[in-house]
């Protein structure tokens, strides 16, 4: 059982016990969740190396819960988990994916409409039965059609984060095998885009056969939907396809140009090349029968007349044109973070300690991390009132002592209030290393409304960072209406800087309010939001976001050493 699946159900088990009303238990179980996903490797490999007692190494796993993780390992199956799926038999998962819908709603809609998948739900919505029922009425019927119709439109795509490590994984039994010279992922993951429809794998061999022949018959394939001898296309179990594409070295560069894409990228080039005289497939590059370049990308883009295009520019939109000029951005680099600036830890919804979340940024070669735990306004994860804010300062201080070759610095993600006020006094806040500040309630103000709430927290002369600039989950909670022309113009008239969110089902700021934020001279930081130790490895996805809005190293502020850093912070 792979990890994704695991923490599906522990997923789904906090739902259960949340309708139960349960105290502290859900929490726990989502943590679970949470730290299964962003898991480094296997747990089944975890488990198979050191049993149970290397189960609980995993963060927020206690004795319970390690067992419930062998039974599953073992078994495929869970008791526990079966025995509440039974007193409530409902998609939980799946009707909770809808914004405004909770757990006590499908018990509710369960209990009442007998409403057990979403297709129930959206005819009971657009029969007008769901008005009817009390705690629901008309506004919420009209906006459980509006969150179904924003699933339908995300349907079939996969964010990247999601699927990157089984693409990852099916790239590297590729690239074992012995007839297999060179394996490439192209398309959109290539591209880093935050969704991705399928994934496209490209590989140099001169027996083509032999490869098909492994990848149909992986332990992940559900469905052969084409077999040939230099394609196949399959369905995994977790509904996305994959194509593979066996090509000759001679053309690896064209074809991989060609598949990485975008298309309209690949069009505008093919456009360059009939001006030229020469015509452009996924072949290579050719005058008349001649192949003048195909090998590699660089010699292709290089033959055309322009410098090579990094992948995430790939969108036809100014790419080609700045390539001719040789004006393409320099782009942030992976790896070039030096900082992370959001992170939250047991103080209030994280799965690790302060210490085990500084021990983490060291390893992964961070020079500095900013706890930032929720205030007290997101009562739901503990969140913190000035004085237990106070209290975690001298618990800062206190590690900091013990923990070299990193620097703690001592933060808060402080929510706004509907009115734009913060929820900590600002003489506390003044206290801070870094104030990061952030929307986490009144999500459907009006957009005047919001964008006027926005900026006024914004103004805040302690307010350093605006977190999650707008909000939106990816295939779960759209953006809330604000004004982000008028963010740009506040955080560049008053210094607040705009994060990044590498959370790969936030990505937020997306890549159009990055490019839009670089050009106004904005400010970026790129951040984790991690909740556990395992997910500090996201910043790779924010960087991949950055470099898709064409931010350079001199854009995000946390690629300079902290001295340096805490100086471009408005309260410096
Ligand atoms: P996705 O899968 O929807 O996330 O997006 P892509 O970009 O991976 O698209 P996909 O898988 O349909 O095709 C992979 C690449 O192949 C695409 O980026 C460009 C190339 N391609 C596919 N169809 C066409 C086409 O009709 N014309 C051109 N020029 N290129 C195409
Ligand atoms: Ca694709
Ligand atoms: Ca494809
Ligand atoms: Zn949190």
């Amino acid at each position: 059982m792979r990890n994704a699946e695991l923490a599906r159900i522990f997923r789904e088990i906090a739902l259960y016990l949340e309708m139960k009303e349960e105290p502290f238990k859900p929490r726990a179980y989502g943590k679970v969740a949470y730290s299964l996903e962003a898991l480094g490797e296997p747990a089944a490999e975890i488990y198979k190396r050191g049993g149970l007692k290397g189960l609980r190494q995993i963060p927020g796993v206690g004795e319970a819960i390690a067992e419930k993780i062998e039974e599953l390992l073992k078994t495929g199956r869970l008791g526990y988990y079966e025995g509440l799926k039974k007193e409530v038999p409902v998609d939980v998962g799946g009707l909770t994916a809808i914004e405004g819908v909770g757990p006590k709603s499908v018990k509710l809609l369960y209990e009442q409409l007998g409403i057990k998948t979403v297709a129930d739900l959206e005819r009971a919505a657009r029969a007008g039965k769901i008005r009817e029922l009390a705690h629901f009425g008309e506004k919420m019927e009209q906006k459980i059609l509006k969150g179904i119709e924003f699933l339908k439109q995300g349907s079939g795509r996969f964010p990247l984060g999601s699927v990157l490590p089984l693409i990852t994984e099916i790239e590297q039994r590729l690239r074992a095998l012995p007839q297999v010279e060179e394996v490439v992922v192209a398309g959109s993951t290539r591209r880093w885009k935050e969704t991705v429809g399928d994934a496209d794998i490209l590989a140099v061999s001169r027996k083509p056969e032999k490869v098909m022949e492994f990848f149909v018959a992986m332990a992940e394939v559900v469905d052969i939907q084409g077999r040939g001898k230099t394609k196949s296309t399959v369905k995994l179990q977790n509904g996305m396809d994959v194509d593979l594409r066996v090509v000759p070295g001679e053309s690896f560069g064209a074809a991989l140009n060609y598949f990485t894409g975008s298309k309209d990228h690949n069009v505008a080039l093919r456009r360059i090349a009939q001006d030229k005289g020469l015509k452009l497939n996924e072949y290579g590059l050719f005058r008349g029968s001649k192949r003048v370049a195909g090998k590699t990308e660089e010699e292709l883009y290089k033959a055309l007349g322009l410098s090579f295009i990094p992948p995430e520019l790939r969108e036809n939109q100014g790419e080609i044109e700045a390539a001719k000029k040789g004006e393409l951005p320099d782009l942030v680099g992976y790896g070039e973070l030096r900082g992370d600036l959001q992170t939250q830890t047991t103080w209030t919804d994280g799965a690790n300690s302060i210490e085990e979340m500084a021990g983490q940024a060291k390893r992964l070669g961070l020079e500095y991390i900013a706890i930032t735990d929720h205030t007290k306004g997101l009562a739901m994860t503990g969140g913190s009132d000035e004085k237990k804010l106070l209290k975690q300062m001298e618990a800062i201080d206190k590690i900091s002592r013990s923990v070299k070759g990193v620097k703690i610095l001592k933060g808060a993600e402080v929510n706004i209030n509907k009115d734009g006020t913060l929820d900590i006094e600002d003489k506390v806040l003044a206290k801070l290393d870094v104030v990061g500040i952030a929307v986490h309630s009144h999500f459907n103000l009006a957009r005047r409304e919001m964008t006027e709430r926005i900026v006024r927290a914004m103004r805040n002369p302690q307010a350093d960072i605006l977190f999650h600039p707008t909000g939106r989950v990816i295939q779960k909670r759209e953006p809330y209406d604000v004004d982000m022309d008028a963010v740009i113009r506040t955080a560049k008239e008053t210094g607040t800087v705009l994060e990044i969110d590498a959370y790969p089902d936030r990505l937020d700021l997306k890549d159009e309010h990055v490019r839009k934020a670089v050009a106004a001279g904005v400010k970026l930081v790129i951040d984790s939001d991690a909740h556990s130790v395992n997910h500090m490895r996201f910043l790779e996805f924010g960087i991949a976001q950055a470099r898709r809005g064409w931010a350079e190293k001199k854009d995000v502020i946390n690629t300079r050493p902290l001295k340096e850093f805490l100086k471009c912070l408005k309260r410096a």
